[in-house]
């Protein structure tokens, strides 16, 4: 069962940036899909909870210099 949830990323200064997140993003186990769009700085992550959970998401975007702005 998964979610689709989609959160600011921020520290993005780049297209590249971009491109790095996302790939970062779409490595992490329980990530089903994830898409980071530069133009409006946002993340959509369809992911498993009962695999991952924003909070990890987010420390994983932290480990590469971004942020992500989870609500919960
Ligand atoms: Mo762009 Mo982002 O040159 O970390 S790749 S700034």
């Amino acid at each position: 069962n998964s979610v689709q949830k989609t959160y600011p990323v921020l520290n993005m200064t780049c297209a590249s940036c971009a491109s790095s997140s996302q790939a970062n993003l779409q490595r992490q186990i329980g990530v089903v899909n994830a898409e980071v769009n530069y133009g409006n700085g946002m993340g959509k992550i369809e992911y498993i909870p009962n695999l991952i959970t924003p909070e990890k998401l987010k420390d994983a975007l932290n480990n590469v210099g971004f942020d992500l702005m989870i609500d919960e």
